[in-house]
């Protein structure tokens, strides 16, 4: 066992000290704890031959110079940002799987025919701001300006925060890359899901990335007293909030192999007393095939308008951000199977209900990602954990895919 993984392991619980609340991990994009955690991620960068920066959108970027005359580079990485209440190992895992990498060529001394940058992906989750894949969007051409103007929960817009966090609205372009410079893309991240732990195996290929819609859902009724408006009077925002819910339960068991969650909900103004007369909800929908994902969507678009009409509530239905399923690169998926194979594991090949910068990058340039078995699948919940012998495979088997990079780059 390389104690690299055993490091690893360690800087993953200093990076889950830097948290915007006391008692649980919520490290959200563009905040002053994820400025502390990629400050850090960037002093081992630094002790690792790296050179440093933060791009216009606020992804960390460390690149680790290949050889004289070396015109491509190879990205890795994944996010430092988290969810609410959120485990410790997504997204960190990737970036120090990819750090450990590049400190492993750093200390042997070893020059590459390429670059090889390790990212920290400034919004993955998109918990603040509804829209996940901010700074791998921006690599890809793909960042959306609107997303400019949306605001946090606390009516912090994007664009300020941005600025405050050292980025720059007005450059955003300036991050995008030219795929004719790149390699590809390959992240490592934990499964968040059963099948390796069922097969037990320590890591796992991803074939492809379902496609997912985030929307936001608002009903708007008529706040009343509690005690005085009969029930058969009443335009209810919550009970129309609460038909839709359960429809959206009712479509995801129904449909094969598609999840549709209402994971965010808010009843104004929010008084026991009163009946609510707003409410806010997240919806968000996935399955591997688009079509059958955008089906879902217009059905429920449809339901939830049947709702407000039978309730006579107003609705809004919002598209916050719409992403279609990827395949990975089937080269470096084989380059990933190699290295699998050649530490003498089965290889067993995935898709993936959660999303990932991957799916941006997908756009970009050929990519890649490596799974690791986590305990339960349990992810999205501080109850995340993987194994440490398991991480050991996953840097061996980082380390055998970038080399065979550069075998290939030899041929
Ligand atoms: O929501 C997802 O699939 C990922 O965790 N951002
Ligand atoms: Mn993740
Ligand atoms: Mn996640």
């Amino acid at each position: 066992m390389s104690d690299r993984a055993t490091v690893l392991m360690a800087r993953i619980d200093e990076l889950a000290k830097f948290s915007e609340e006391p008692h649980r991990l919520v490290r959200r994009s563009l905040t002053p704890a994820l400025q502390q955690a990629n400050d850090l991620v960037a002093s081992w960068m630094l002790a690792a031959g790296m050179t440093v920066r933060q791009d216009a959108v606020g992804n960390l970027v460390g690149t680790y110079a290949g050889v004289a005359g070396a015109s491509k580079t190879l990205i890795l990485g994944s996010h430092l940002d988290s969810v609410r209440d959120a485990g410790k190992y997504d997204g960190p895992l990737g970036v120090l799987a990819a750090l450990a990498c590049v400190e492993r060529l750093h200390e042997e001394g070893q020059r590459l025919p390429f670059a090889v940058e390790v990212i920290s992906f400034v919004d993955e989750e998109g918990l603040r701001f509804r829209t996940s894949y901010l700074g791998s969007s921006a690599l890809a051409g793909s960042f959306n300006p609107s997303w400019l103007d949306y605001q946090d929960e606390q009516g912090v817009v994007l664009a300020d925060a941005l600025r405050r966090f050292g980025g720059d609205p007005a450059d955003i372009a300036s991050c995008r890359r030219n795929s004719d410079d790149l390699l590809g893309y390959c992240e490592v991240h934990i499964e968040q899901g059963p099948v390796l732990e069922a097969e037990d195996l320590p890591v796992g290929v991803v074939d492809g990335i379902a496609g997912q819609d985030r929307l936001t859902v608002e009903f708007t009724g008529v706040a009343g007293h509690a005690g005085t408006v009969p029930m058969a009077r009443r335009h209810d925002a919550l009970c129309a909030a609460a038909e839709l819910v359960l429809a959206v339960e009712r479509t995801g068991q129904a449909t094969d192999g598609l999840v549709a969650t209402m994971g965010q909900i808010a009843a104004e103004p929010g008084a026991s007393n009163v009946i609510p007369g707003h409410v806010t909800l997240s919806l968000d929908v996935r399955h591997r095939d688009d079509a059958v994902r955008t089906r879902a969507v217009a059905a429920l678009h449809d339901e939830a308008t049947a709702i407000a009409q039978r309730r006579g509530v107003h609705l809004v239905w919002t598209s916050m951000q719409s992403t279609p399923a990827v395949p990975c690169s089937p080269q470096l998926i084989g380059r990933l199977a190699h290295a699998i194979e050649e530490l003498g594991f089965k290889v067993q090949h995935l898709t993936s209900g959660a999303g990932h910068d991957a799916v941006p990058m997908a756009s970009l340039t050929d990519a890649a990602m490596l799974f690791v078995r986590c305990k339960g699948g349990i992810s999205h919940n501080p109850a995340e954990s993987v194994r440490l012998d398991d991480v050991n495979v996953s840097l061996e088997t980082l380390y055998r895919f970038v080399l065979g990079m550069q075998r290939d780059m030899a041929l």
